[in-house]
């Protein structure tokens, strides 16, 4: 038997590519909203779109120059005075499978009052209450999934936002590489699946994922599709925080994954090399372009291409995703239900949930 999950995960690039399409389809709408003086970006989410805001944010302060943050919805519904911008020309950029969870919704309303007009939403359902908010929508019903656990929207949303930074910065390597994505992944799934099976069939049990500047949210997401899917204890640091006290408890019962930068790759490798010698057996070396020649890694995944830190963050995505469910196989457990979770979060009795 297989999952629904199992389907989104395997079948994703079709998503991916209605992706580009609909950014395509609005590259006009896109081009004049952020034509419009910006002096911050706030990305908001709940959950895995929290993680993915993280990511963009990352990107479009690197592609567009502007201040840009990431705060959960729910900080913004409960804390607006300390999270959004005093004044000036901010946009609030939501993230939405839905379109529906409620501290998103607040937190769009919440900053609608204080800045009118400046109000972006990447989702994957139309006539949503987001998408009825939002004064720039960008929605991509093929990649909405229906079951709990985010994968084919979750990197979809990621790419849509990937690709509209690189069209409103003029980044024309980013675009033409982002474009290529689509066509590319089925290989790389097929070529690694049989890896990450084994992976999340081995004798560990907890992880943790590592990553630094765009590809901390990608870890961040890691962690928590592994934790949805696979009811496994899993945490994220920024690579190098690793030394800082994380280090302490991982053991030879402890995953490691390392999403690694181009630009962070010599600090990275010595991370992977520091815990080698302290006898960690589990590590999984996920690396850009053809790879980082580790020597005692258990496992090093060379994503090929020569695709900018970001775009390799959504090849990564996919095989951390696999992980995610071959962990859930090998424990006997739904991935698509997980346990105590919904589809989204509609909060009962707050204006604008159910
Ligand atoms: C967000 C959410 C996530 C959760 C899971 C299900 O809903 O509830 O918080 O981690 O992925 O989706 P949405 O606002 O994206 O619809």
């Amino acid at each position: 038997m297989t999952y629904q999950c199992y389907e989104d995960i395997i079948g994703q690039a079709s998503a991916w590519k209605a992706s580009i399409q609909t950014v395509d389809e609005q590259a006009s709408e896109i081009a004049d909203f952020f034509a419009e003086p910006i002096d911050e970006l706030v990305f908001t989410a709940c959950g895995s779109p929290y993680y993915l805001g993280l990511s963009a944010a990352r990107l479009w302060a690197e592609e567009v120059g502007s201040r840009a943050t990431a705060a959960p919805a729910s900080e913004i519904m409960l804390f607006p005075e300390a999270v959004l911008p005093a004044g000036g020309s901010p946009v609030l950029v939501g993230i939405s499978r839905s379109g529906e969870s409620t501290e998103t919704v607040k937190a769009a309303k919440a900053f609608a009052k204080k800045f009118p007009a400046r109000t972006v939403l990447f989702g994957c359902r139309e006539d949503s209450t987001l998408d009825r908010l939002a004064d720039l929508s960008i929605v991509i019903p093929e990649a909405h999934d229906d079951v709990v656990p985010q994968t084919k929207s979750f990197s979809s949303m990621y790419l849509a936002a990937q690709y509209a930074a690189a069209l409103v910065a003029g980044d024309d390597d980013l675009a033409a590489a982002l474009r290529e994505l689509p066509e590319e992944l089925p290989s790389l799934l097929s070529q690694y699946e049989p890896i990450l099976k084994r992976i999340g069939e081995a004798d560990w049990e907890t992880a943790v994922f590592l990553g630094g500047g765009p590809l901390y949210g990608v870890a961040a997401e890691a962690a928590l599709k592994l934790t949805e899917m696979s009811l496994t204890h899993a945490v994220s640091y920024h690579t190098l925080e690793v030394r800082h006290g994380p280090r302490s408890v991982i053991d030879d019962k402890t995953l490691v994954v390392s999403l690694g930068s181009r630009r962070g790759e010599p600090h990275e490798q010595h991370v992977i090399t520091d815990l080698l010698e302290g006898s960690t057996p589990h590590i999984l070396a996920l690396t850009p372009d053809n790879g980082w020649k580790l020597d005692g890694v258990g496992h090093e995944i060379p994503v090929g291409g020569r695709l900018p830190d970001h775009a390799v963050g959504l090849q990564y995505l996919p095989l951390l995703q696999l992980l995610a469910y071959y962990r859930a196989m090998h424990k006997g457990l739904d991935p698509d239900t997980s346990r105590n979770l919904s589809h989204h979060v509609q909060l009962p009795g707050v204006e604008g949930g159910t």
